[in-house]
């Protein structure tokens, strides 16, 4: 059992305030002075869930993504890279609200027991974080919750999100055929670099591209990668100033730009040049640019999910291998037009699932190779191992089929199959552009998005509302639905749905429809039901 003398002088170093804590979609997250308690706690359940796993290494990554500066978070990551199992996040939540330590470790020994967990096995967790100034006591905090039960901790510093992920996995699978790579940032520069120059090989480079870094890890990080791409790819960083705390995300990154559908400051578009914006932890990717007419165009998650499944369709029909068979996953928020030109153009089956990573990557691994994206710009691609075998065991019969092959190899390597990853979502789509040709005006001809609209509404409490169908459809309140669907079918290509957000204490609402006017004011009229 657990040693209560230990657990009581390390507990007393980080009190609980009175707050209830939510291990929610992207883990606790909330501002950085609360989030004492909830680490050191959250270091306790790292370590049970190593030994649950016979002492695999468990990540920890202290990040609050394309949240403000003032806040910050944790999130847990399973051993092959993925999100903390689903059924650990109410074990999460429970130990952070423990009101005592007679209650934590009351809520120990029960897990113990009933999930069978041998305290006498080791722990091992590594931990990243990014650059928020309030990181460094967080993590000085999850170690003392590893100390509870004496695992061992490697702190790595300063990391990308993705990067955290890969590295877990690398230090799990060494030694095995699925071995993923060096369990380093050097490791992951290396084997990202070697893929992205055989897809380019021998293709003339595109024009530089702009990188909004929202201030973030992904500056620094993204610096240290460029010499392992020597001069395969140019990049142009800005908003890359980590010493300013207070600038991380500030009118800047992916969220910013995808929500404001708005270029960042710090950046001056010009027409048709290509830019694209992280966000905080540089997770998440979306690309813009300006047409000839000055309009602000986003090439979004959704937009950077179809660029991919088009050429990883065409790259398996070339290389002779169409029995692989891709599908693509999407959220509610998808674009209408994005979802009838995977379906109808691409004729490739399309998965709607909830919100939430965890649900995209479990669906996408469904299917031999599955690309999945939030359209905030949150997705990857993932090779299921029978596709991959398929892929290395390919001979080709003839040279053009050989070269495809090769491509797939390299795609799969370019890719973070892990979590989505905008260092390796951006070689994706630089790969895709250079190997075509293409501008982004070019690449965003594919459809053209359906004019949409993200509402937050305040609400005295989001938990009445309860959703089924992928989060698609209201079941409560009762009858709310009904007034939904009255009014959508009013709007040409109408849609709209409402759901209770998991990280923030809104209720989000979002809405679609043939032209703007129209858009804004289905947004407006459903946002006037929920209130
Ligand atoms: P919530 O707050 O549950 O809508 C938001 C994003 C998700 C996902 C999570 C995790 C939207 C509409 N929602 O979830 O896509 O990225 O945060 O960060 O963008
Ligand atoms: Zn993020």
């Amino acid at each position: 059992s657990v040693n209560v003398e230990n657990l009581s002088a390390l507990s007393a170093k980080h009190p609980k305030p009175a707050n209830t804590f939510t291990y929610g979609t992207a883990g606790f997250r909330m501002n950085a002075d609360l989030l004492d308690s909830v680490i050191f706690r959250t270091g306790i359940l790292a370590a049970l869930r190593s030994k649950k796993l016979d002492g695999k290494v468990i990540g920890c990554m202290i990040t609050a993504s394309h949240n403000p500066a003032a806040d910050n978070g944790v999130k847990l990551v399973d051993p092959m890279g993925e999100m903390l199992e689903g059924s650990w996040e109410a074990h999460a939540t429970a130990l952070s609200n423990a009101q005592s330590d007679e209650q934590l470790v009351d809520y120990i020994h029960s897990m113990v027991s009933s999930l069978k967990i041998d305290l006498t096995k080791p722990a091992n967790v590594i931990i990243g974080r990014d650059t928020r100034p309030s990181g460094v006591a967080l993590v000085n905090a999850f170690v003392d919750g590893l100390k509870v039960l004496d695992a061992k901790s490697t702190d790595y510093g300063i990391l990308t999100t993705p990067q955290l992920h890969y590295i877990t996995r690398c230090l799990n699978t060494a030694g095995t055929p699925e071995a993923y790579g060096e369990p380093s940032a050097e490791g992951y520069y290396k084997k990202l670099a070697a893929a992205f120059k055989t897809l380019v090989d021998g293709k003339t480079k595109l024009s530089p591209l702009t990188l909004d870094c929202a201030n973030g890890v992904g500056a620094p990080k993204f610096q240290e990668f460029l010499p392992y791409l020597g001069d395969s790819l140019s990049v142009k960083i800005v908003n890359d100033d980590i010493d300013n705390a207070s600038k991380l995300n500030l009118n800047s990154g992916a969220d910013y730009v995808k929500t404001g559908q708005r270029a960042p400051v710090g950046l001056k578009l010009t027409s048709q040049d290509r830019c694209a914006s992280f966000d905080g932890d540089a997770d998440r990717i979306v690309y813009y640019y300006q047409d000839e007419d000055s309009t602000f165009k986003l090439l979004d998650g959704d937009k950077i999910a179809g660029l991919a499944a088009m050429f990883i369709i065409d790259l398996v029909k070339a290389a002779g291998i169409d029995s692989i068979k891709v599908g693509v996953v999407q959220t509610a928020y998808a674009n209408g037009a994005s979802t009838q030109y995977l379906r109808n153009t691409l004729n490739v089956p399309v998965s709607c699932v909830p919100t939430g990573v965890k649900h995209l990557h479990h669906e996408a691994l469904k299917y031999d190779v599955g690309v999945y994206f939030e359209a905030n710009g949150h997705g990857t691609v993932v090779f299921s191992p029978s596709a991959l075998k398929t892929i290395y065991s390919a001979e080709g019969s003839s040279p053009a089929q050989a070269v495809a092959i090769r491509s797939l190899r390299a795609l799969s390597e370019v890719i973070n199959q892990t979590v989505g990853d905008a260092f390796s979502d951006l070689l994706l789509v630089e790969t895709i552009l250079t190997q075509r040709q293409w501008s982004p005006k070019v690449w965003d001809q594919a459809y053209t998005d359906l004019p949409n609209r993200l509402v937050k509404v305040v609400v005295q409490d989001r938990s009445i509302f309860k959703t089924v169908d992928a989060e698609r459809k209201l079941v409560e309140p009762a009858g709310l639905q009904d007034a939904i669907d009255a009014i959508v079918l009013k709007f040409r290509d109408g849609r709209s749905f409402v759901r209770p957000s998991g990280t923030e204490d809104v209720v989000r609402v979002y809405a679609e429809a043939a032209t703007r006017s129209e858009t804004d004011e289905l947004a407006h009229r459903i946002g006037g039901l929920v209130f």
